[in-house]
């Protein structure tokens, strides 16, 4: 096993790896930016080595200082956490040219499935269900007008370099191609410095579901289930489950046995996802492969009892995997939601600023992956995670109770976040149901625009608010006498809380 290992990652991944550190009984190095002197990863690290300025392409995205670092730290591997370097085959060779480990996919393989059409040809050979379309870029628009003909309208159109929803482009009809394809091409070129751009029939109101692998040098390969992660807003999630509401066992498995045929015929190692859509026949089609660990993996590891990072790590040495797949079992339901420094109230502005209180809830089933602090300033220049709420339940319902107070319990302030917009959200009725699919965040936010205008919500929600503490203190006055010790401010917030979550 590694004695040190040099995480390339800020924020709660970077503090989620050096968890698994210790565990494991390695000492964690990390690297920071100017911007992040102050930072929780830097203050929990054994060593912090500042590489840059604020601009990740200065500092968290420079994979020669990184490795440089590493090698004068005398750290053996490097784990990149999720975003930066974490999908990039050029910097997981360089690691491995240096003398290091790359704690993450072999950058073979990581090669192999980041073109998207040449996955989709992976996946078709090893009799994994691709959406139809293309498995070459299309050469020109007489070419594209022929496949979109041949699969029929409404089509996609994809960067084949891309990922994760950049360049992409539904067409609805033949007069809108030539005008999209343009656009996507520009696009990708713009994003990816690649125009290719390849077709696929478009899978109406799909949902989104992810498989967990895990697979070792040795040839094996296990799933762990799949994650539900719909709710997103432009291609951002915001809250994952695991596992999918509407799911079955049958289906999981099939699923489940798509991802590991996949992964073999990758030659994948490490932990990885297997992205698919499924349509409303319950049909399934591979997307993509993120060769990383994910923001949502809490979820997986709530309902499997394996620790992801700790399995990278091991993995990462060399190990064999000790689970089998008939060990791996599901129990109870998880559910995340990711609490970022945005304003819901104004098109989800990011928030920056000194987070003066921060009450993080806790409680049977409740685990937060926080990469802040109170008195922490939340910075500009990178993503605007703070951290993630994670409840678990015996069923999906405990875990969503469990979550509504996990919610109500969080408080904080200096900084606007998306915590009283989930608090709404897991009061509604669709979601409550398992209703959801990826067009459900922008229904949910358009219907909550129009209440909002209509019954113009902010006066009416600050009158519920001063009506509810006159009656709470009328209440208190009808059955405490006088001298009767008050409760504290904390007691009054908890009781207002009950109150006002129910208007
Ligand atoms: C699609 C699709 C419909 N049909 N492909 C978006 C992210 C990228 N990984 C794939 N994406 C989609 N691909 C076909 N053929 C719809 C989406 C999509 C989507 C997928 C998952 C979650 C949210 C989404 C929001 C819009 C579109």
């Amino acid at each position: 096993m590694f004695r040190k290992i040099l995480i390339a990652n800020r924020g709660e991944i970077a503090v989620r790896v050096i968890r698994a550190c210790r565990e494991l009984g390695i000492s964690p190095v990390v690297v920071y930016s100017e911007a992040d002197e102050r930072s929780l990863h830097v203050r929990l690290a054994d060593e912090a080595y500042l590489i840059g300025p604020p601009p990740s392409v200065e500092s968290y995205l420079r994979g020669d200082r990184i490795i440089e670092v590493a090698l004068h730290s005398g750290a053996e591997a490097i784990h990149p956490g999720y975003g930066f370097l974490a999908e990039n085959a050029e910097f997981a060779r360089a690691v491995e040219d240096a003398g290091l480990v790359f704690i993450g996919p072999n950058w073979r393989a990581m090669e192999r499935l980041g073109q998207k059409t040449q996955a989709r040809a992976l996946a078709q050979a090893a009799g994994v269900p691709i959406v139809p379309g293309t498995e070459e870029p299309i050469g020109d628009l007489a070419h594209a007008r022929a496949v979109a003909e041949q699969v029929g309208y409404p089509v996609m159109l994809k960067a084949a370099a891309g990922g994760g929803g950049k360049g992409m482009r539904l067409v609805r009809s033949p007069e809108e191609l030539p005008g999209a394809l343009a656009m996507a091409q520009a696009e990708a070129q713009a994003a990816f410095k690649d125009p290719s751009i390849y077709i696929e029939k478009a899978i109406e109101r799909p949902r989104h579901i992810e498989m967990q692998i895990l697979a070792d040098r040795y040839g094996q390969v296990v799933y762990l289930g799949e994650r539900e992660c719909s709710l997103q807003r432009r291609h951002q999630k915001v809250i994952e489950e695991a596992p999918a509401s509407w799911n079955d066992p049958e289906l999981r498995r099939r699923m489940g046995e798509a991802a590991v045929r996949l992964a073999r015929a990758a030659g994948y190692t490490n932990a990885g996802t297997v992205e698919f859509l499924v349509d409303e026949e319950r049909h399934f089609y591979f997307l993509e492969v993120n060769a990383r660990i994910q923001v949502e993996h809490p979820v997986t590891e709530m309902v499997t009892g394996v620790d992801l990072v700790r399995e990278q790590i091991c993995l990462a040495a060399g190990e064999p995997l000790r689970l089998r797949q008939s060990e791996i079992q599901l129990r109870g339901s998880a559910i995340e939601c990711r609490i970022y420094a945005e304003d819901p109230e104004n098109d989800f502005f990011p928030s920056a600023g000194r987070i003066e209180t921060l009450r993080l809830p806790s409680g049977p089933g409740i685990r937060v992956d926080s990469g802040v602090y109170a008195g922490w300033d939340v910075s500009i220049h990178y993503d605007p995670l703070l951290l993630k709420l994670i409840a678990w339940g015996e069923t999906r319902q405990q875990a969503i109770e469990r979550m509504r107070w996990a919610l109500e319990e969080t408080v904080i302030t200096g900084i606007r976040t998306t915590v009283p917009l989930y608090r709404e959200i897991f009061r509604d009725p669709d979601f409550l149901a398992g209703r959801i699919d990826t067009d459900y965040l922008a229904r949910f936010l358009a219907a909550r625009e129009e209440t909002s205008r209509s019954r113009d919500d902010l006066l009416s929600r600050d009158a519920a608010l001063i009506a509810a503490a006159l009656f709470a203190a009328s209440e208190r006055e009808s059955r405490e006498p006088a001298w009767a010790t008050p409760p504290s401010a904390w007691k009054w917030q908890g009781r207002l809380l009950r109150l006002t979550s129910r208007l």
